[in-house]
């Protein structure tokens, strides 16, 4: 049991987002196509909000929960969010919260009477202009928002019941893979802290989520559209059943023998979703993913795991997704042709 537990949340930190706060109601958002650490940490905030000072809030997320996991822990554990297409009337709410995200990373609302006065987020920071911001705490070094969540509950005295802790547990979990990713001894203490309060029936019935027949093809059709260049694995698919596809294909491929980098693209909507994974020591997957997309899109991420979204517009995908490559595998120094990671393409 680790007993260490540096929380740097006070009485004078917790005031402070006690203010940037205001009356109430607090409009909480999480990134477009949240998981489960935004879910969490956006349930966790509303809970804090309410226990520690009586303010009301409201949980809104766009875009789309694809995984059946995600999709479960919505059912279970966080069913206050709710899901809106486009987040159009600010003027109700007393300030707008984001967690696990922040603004201009372009993957939440771009209205420009979007104003966030208050950030909890633990991705490379972007905010160019701190001007409207009240309360900022981006701490890069955390595992997992949930974790940030947990301190600031703690601070505040608030008691975590059995549903929250298990799905800041969750959040905490996926986001660390199991404390091996991106963790410090803050993560560390409140993922035991949070075990010993977990729904485990739960948490199973998000885990072992039932999954449908059109993941099975995807995850068929991904693997044969992956491509070995050395130490970097590619995988371009064209359009998807779901914007979490990349991610999941990219964590399995991270895990091929020899590999060093994993990256999987492929189309939802009109944005080029991509994932990349890479492994602890090399390369930086934060800092390659924005020369990957330097001029194309947005992008976040941390040592081993990193996201972005490119907007296709009038662009054609193909045209896209070969830049992509190419920067990639440049980054990566390979120059061989590369060869496909299954010997038999798949006919129609
Ligand atoms: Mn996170």
């Amino acid at each position: 049991m680790i007993t260490h537990n540096p929380n740097p949340i006070d009485e004078i930190i917790l005031e402070k987002l006690r203010e940037a706060a205001g009356k109430g109601p607090v409009l909480i958002v999480t990134h477009h196509n949240p998981d489960p650490d935004g879910l969490a940490s956006g349930y966790a905030l509303s809970i804090l909000l309410k226990k520690a000072w009586g303010i009301q809030s409201r949980l809104i997320y766009t875009g789309l929960v694809g995984r059946v996991e995600n999709r479960a822990m919505l059912k279970y554990l966080t069913p206050e969010w709710q899901k809106q297409k486009t987040i159009r009337k600010f003027d109700p709410y007393s300030a707008i919260a984001l967690v696990d995200t922040q603004t201009g990373c372009g993957n939440h609302s771009s209205s420009k009477k979007f104003c966030p006065s208050i950030v909890i987020d633990h991705h490379q920071s972007v905010l160019t202009s701190m001007g409207s911001m009240k309360y900022v705490d981006i701490r890069t070094e955390m595992g997992a928002t949930s974790t940030m969540l947990f301190q600031y509950l703690e601070a505040a005295g608030i008691e975590i019941n059995s549903r929250l802790a298990t799905a800041l547990f969750y959040g905490l979990k996926t986001d660390t893979r199991g404390l091996s990713r991106s963790t410090t001894c803050s993560d560390e203490y409140a993922y035991f802290k949070l075990l010993a309060n977990v729904d485990h029936h739960k948490l199973a019935q998000v885990e072992q989520a039932q999954l449908p027949l059109v993941y099975f093809r995807a995850f068929d059709n991904a693997l044969r559209s992956t491509r070995v260049y050395g130490k970097a694995v590619i995988t371009v698919l064209e359009h998807m059943h779901s914007p979490d596809l990349p991610a999941e294909i990219a964590d399995l491929l991270i895990r091929l023998s020899g590999t060093k980098a994993a990256l999987c693209m492929g189309q939802y909507n009109d944005t080029l979703n991509l994932s990349l994974r890479t492994t602890p020591t090399y390369p930086y997957a934060g800092s390659l993913i924005h020369q990957l997309l330097d001029g194309l899109g947005m992008a976040g991420g941390h040592r081993v795991m990193a996201g972005g979204q490119v907007p296709l517009g009038k662009s054609a995908p193909n045209t896209v997704e070969a830049e992509i490559t190419k920067r990639f595998l440049q980054a990566m120094g390979e120059r061989s042709p590369g060869k496909p990671l299954l010997s038999v393409k798949k006919t129609q």
